[in-house]
């Protein structure tokens, strides 16, 4: 089993929704829910799109990258995403910030993430599953995060859960 770390966005339609859906659909995929952060509001980047809700999950899984990878797309089509502009507006956005501690640089596949460290949608929910050390990285989210603009972001007070 490794250990993961998954940043999930949405910023159309039911969000709160999608976002558990997608919870649901990684559980059924292989995906061992072990945290889940706060639901975050958080601005749109660019800017000229609704406002995000942001989660981040901690996990463990069996699947190697490529697998989990597919199956974060499969979840994406599933909910109804469709081609759009790059950073445009999404139903369900699944992205894998670590996937253990592996530094993975493939054509369809960069791990960690790469925008991870200047983007507090993503920092302000990972600190909250992951309190330490980042992999890789070595400092702490909440660390990265004080260097980013926070401007605008705002912890809900709904909570999602890990599916059934
Ligand atoms: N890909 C490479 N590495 C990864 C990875 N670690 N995780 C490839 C997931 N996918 C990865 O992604 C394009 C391709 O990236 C995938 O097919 C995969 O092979 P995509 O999700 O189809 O396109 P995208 O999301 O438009 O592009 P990108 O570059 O992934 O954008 P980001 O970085 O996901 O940003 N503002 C707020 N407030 N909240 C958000 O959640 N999200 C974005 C999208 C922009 N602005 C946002 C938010
Ligand atoms: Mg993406």
């Amino acid at each position: 089993m490794t250990l993961i770390a998954l940043a999930l966005g949405s910023n159309l339609g039911d969000r709160l929704g999608n976002l558990q859906t997608a919870l649901d659909s990684l559980g059924q995929g292989g995906v061992a829910i072990t945290a889940i952060s706060s639901t975050w509001e958080t601005p749109p980047i660019p800017a000229d799109q609704p406002v995000f809700l942001n989660i981040a999950i901690a996990a463990e899984t069996a699947l190697e990258p490529p697998e989990l990878l597919a199956l974060c797309k499969r979840i994406e089509v599933s909910e109804g995403r469709r081609p759009g502009r790059h950073w445009g507006p999404r139903t369900c956005d699944v992205d894998i910030i670590f996937f253990g501690d592996q530094i993975i640089a493939s054509p369809t596949l960069t791990v960690p993430h790469p925008r991870l460290a200047s983007r507090a949608f993503v920092l302000a929910p990972l600190a909250e599953v992951l309190t330490g050390p980042l992999p890789v990285l070595g400092a702490r989210a909440l660390k990265l995060l004080a260097a980013t603009d926070t401007t605008g972001l705002r912890r809900t007070g709904l909570q999602l859960h890990a599916g059934t």
